[in-house]
Formats: structure tokens, sequence, C-alpha cells
């Protein structure tokens, strides 16, 4: 959270974003959807265009291709791994992770050293089947020991904890992890070296999904989303907040879908320093089931909150074509980039 005053600290980001709005970028329209990965500079001609659609709150996202995140890519990008059959007639997924420092300008003006495992925050979403045999191959080759400890049920040697089999990852150095994917449900993987909270918060986590044996009832459209937060001046709160990483992404390019579609979001809360995170949906109500563990859900909500690591599915149909805002219910957390729309497009 921020201070009164911490956040007029920040305001003069958004004055760089200002200043920067009458450059014009005109790469793409509000709203349009593009990822505009390639294109550098700030959404700043969607923002102009689309302030009204801001609905008055201060914003603009920084172009994915000058940040070095793509919030859109992120959402429906899967990673299975290298897939091979066991003699025993299972699935073997193998993935290398590789932990690296990279910089990310995720505000106008505002850049994040980041630490990151492939060079993303979020890190990639790791997919598996219940009861496939997991393989990941972690080399740390940034400056800090590292870990990857991941959610799900395994051996105290794969839990990726400091002091416990092998433990930290020194820089340099590699070690495979090796568990079955169980149990089903929506899950993340994060390190786990102390001092915990910047060790995530610098950027060391993403989404682990397992799906059911039996699957689960196909969706029209599925997607990831991880909430997060960026603690910019080395203090014990955050500056900005966002979904797959970039803030106020998805009010300059909302995220398209179908009317009437089945749309699945998996949604991960990996805020650090703030001890509670919201998901809230205009327009819309929708089915959620936590942690994703059971197959019917447990509320049918426009709101649900989680704590640091919980998650859990969202599902739901837009019964209307139009922009449907979605943000976190904190307001404060909204108002710093934890905010977007859903472009509804007509069936
Ligand atoms: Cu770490």
């Amino acid at each position: 959270m921020l201070s009164g005053a911490a956040a007029l600290a920040a305001v003069p980001a958004f004055s760089t974003f200002q200043a920067h709005a009458s450059s014009g970028h005109d790469q793409h329209g509000g709203g349009s959807g593009n990822t505009a990965s390639g294109n550098t500079g700030t959404a700043t001609s969607a923002a102009a265009t689309s302030h009204a659609g801001h609905a008055g709150f201060a914003g603009g996202s920084v172009l994915p291709g000058r940040a070095g995140i793509d919030p859109t890519a992120i959402l429906r990008d899967f990673d299975r791994g290298k897939t091979s059959l066991l003699p025993d007639g299972r699935t073997l997924r193998v993935w290398d992770i590789v932990a690296v420092d990279k910089d990310f300008e995720i505000a106008p003006g505002i850049t994040f050293p980041g630490w990151t495992y492939n060079g993303r925050i979020p890190g990639p979403t790791l997919w598996a089947r219940e009861g496939d045999a997991l393989r990941i191959n972690f080399t740390n080759a940034g400056a800090h020991p590292h870990t990857m400890h991941f959610h799900g049920i395994h051996t105290a040697g794969m839990d990726g904890t400091p002091g416990i089999g092998a433990g930290s990852i020194a820089p340099g150095q590699s070690f495979t992890y090796e568990f079955d994917a169980t149990p089903f449900g929506t899950h993340l993987y994060h390190c786990h070296q102390s001092p915990l909270a910047p060790h995530i918060a610098k950027g060391l986590y993403g989404g682990f999904i397992i799906e059911p044996r039996e699957g689960r009832p196909p969706a029209d459209d599925e997607m990831v989303m991880v909430m997060n937060g960026y603690n910019t001046d080395g203090g014990d709160d955050n500056e900005f907040y966002s979904v797959n990483g970039l803030p106020f992404h998805f009010m300059d390019f909302p995220v398209q879908v179908k009317q009437h579609a089945l749309v699945r979001i998996h949604l991960i809360n990996v805020l650090e320093y703030d001890p509670i995170n919201s998901f809230h949906i205009h327009g819309n109500f929708f089915h959620y089931y936590p942690t994703g563990t059971m197959l019917t859900p447990s509320e049918y909500t426009d709101t649900i909150s989680q704590v640091q690591g919980q998650r859990g599915i969202v599902e739901l149909r837009f019964p209307f074509p139009g922009k449907y805002m979605f943000h976190a219910h904190k307001t404060e957390f909204a108002e710093l980039g934890w905010m977007g729309f859903f472009e509804v497009g007509a069936a």
C-alpha cells in the first residue's frame, strides 16, 4: 500500500506519460486488441483517445515491446513442455527454466530491475495433466541464489526450500526438480530463497496448471491471469499493480472475448507486501472454483479475494457485447495499474 505522500511521489511517472502523449505513437487505436509487441513507446494515443474509457482514472501503459512484457501474449500462453512417453505409458514433460536478471519498463520512465524465470514476469505458465511425470531443469544464471518451489504434492527434496535437499541453487549452478503432477488444480511456483518477499516480488513466480486426468468440461477460451505488484523504491510497499506484469495494459489492449463463449480464467495472486488482492468484473457474474481442485464451483459472484499464493478458476460467459471493466476491488490497486477491460465481440 502507498501512503498519501508515496502516492504523490509516484505521480511524476504519469507526468512523463502525459509529456509523451503529444509525441503521437499511433500504431494502434485504443482497444484494438493488438498486442503491439514490436512497437515502442507508450500506449499514449490509445490512452489519449480512451481517457473516457479510463473512467476518469489516471493511467497509461508502456507498449509491450518497450516494456519487455506482453500481458496479452501471456494470457493464452500455456507451456506444455517437451513431452515423451515413459515405459509405463505415462507422459513425461520436461522444461528448461533459467533464472535471469532483466530490466523492464513497467510504467513510463520507471525501470524495474527484475529477477525472472526465462526472462519473463510472470514466468512461463507450466501446464501438465494429472499424473504426468514432470522434470524441470533449473539453471540459475542470475546474480543471487534462487530456488523453484512448486505448490503441489512432492517429496521434501524436491520442494525448492533452502536447507532441504539441494536447497538454494547458487549463481551458475543447476538442479533438476522431479515430481508427479498432483493434485489437479490451478497452482503456482516461485522462488523460496530468503529474504522471501523480495525474491518473489522481483518477479520469480509463475502459474502451474494441472489439468484433471479426465479433463474439465471444454471451455471456448482459456487464459491465465497472474496478479502482481511492483515495489519500485525498495520500501515495504508496492508502487504499481498489474495483471500479467504490466500496469494498465488491459485498459489499452482489452482482453478480446466472444459473446456467449465460456471463458475460463486461471487467476493467481502472487502479490507481496499487501495482504489481500481481489478480482471484480463489471456487468457480469462468474462461477468460482477455489484452487481449481474441485469440478463444482463454490460460489457465484462478481468479486472474490485472494491472499498471497491463493488462486482459483473463474468461469463466465458474457451475455452482451461491449466493453466491461475488471479490476481489483481495492481502489488503490486499481488506480495504480490493476484494472482493465474485456471487449466482448458480438456472436
Ligand atoms: Cu530467488
